[in-house]
């Protein structure tokens, strides 16, 4: 059960030892298996190309807290694994954004579930928050690269996760990222769930469930 009081005060959640060991290590695997092995890996909507991961975001654990989070009627709408190569590569900080700064949905009321596929601490790459952020509606990012990042003056609060822990927030919750400065690649598997009726208005605002990797994952639609 969800510390509902909390997640509508702070944007976030964390459900502990969401993923078990095995799934953990296989979805590991399957983001090695497509990563390009640069800097910030990112290998984003892989449904129509990885059985385990299509499995996963539409039956996996986390379907259950997006039911008590989004209600009965729920669409998987973006999967990405996000692979910190290690020190010796590259630059693998994610800046502070809000995922609607990126895809923007509306209304923005959907769920990321991002979960930690290895032990993730402050020195690989862990989740950063700002708890309460969400309030501020969506804020201007600007680019960074091919990243977006938001001007935000405060630290945060760092989220470190057991391998299988998962946080779960909304998207107008800030928060980021900083290198890994350790020798192992961190990986983690980010997903995002919504109402079936909102708009991608990064897509040209077009219905959330016309895009070809929405899935309904429980309830219905009309
Ligand atoms: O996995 C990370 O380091 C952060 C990823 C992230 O913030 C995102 O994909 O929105």
């Amino acid at each position: 059960m969800i510390d509902r009081a909390k997640f509508e005060r702070d944007g976030y959640v964390l459900v502990p030892g969401l993923v078990d060991a095995a799934s953990v290590a296989s979805l590991r695997n399957e983001a090695l298996r497509f990563d390009a092995g640069t800097g910030l890996g990112v290998t984003t909507q892989l449904v129509h190309r990885s059985a385990l991961v299509r499995e996963f975001v539409t039956r996996g654990p986390q379907i259950r807290y997006a039911i008590e989070l989004l209600g009965p009627d729920v669409c998987f709408t973006h999967q990405q694994f996000v692979i910190k190569h290690s020190a010796e590569r590259q630059r693998t900080d994610v800046p502070w954004h809000q995922d609607n700064g990126y895809g923007r949905l509306e209304p923005p009321t959907d769920l990321t579930v991002w979960i930690a596929l290895d032990d993730c601490t402050t020195d690989n790459g862990c989740l950063w928050v700002l708890p309460g952020s969400q309030q501020l509606g969506l804020v201007h990012h600007g680019a960074r690269g091919a990243l977006r990042a938001a001007a935000v003056e405060e630290t945060g609060v760092a989220l470190p996760m057991r391998a299988g822990d998962a946080a779960l927030f909304r998207s107008l919750l800030l928060h980021r990222s900083l290198p890994n400065v350790t020798a192992r690649d961190r990986v983690a598997l980010y997903l995002r769930y919504c109402d079936p009726h909102v708009m991608m208005i990064t897509e040209g605002n077009k219905p959330v469930l016309e895009d070809q990797y929405s899935w309904m994952v429980a309830g219905e639609a009309n």
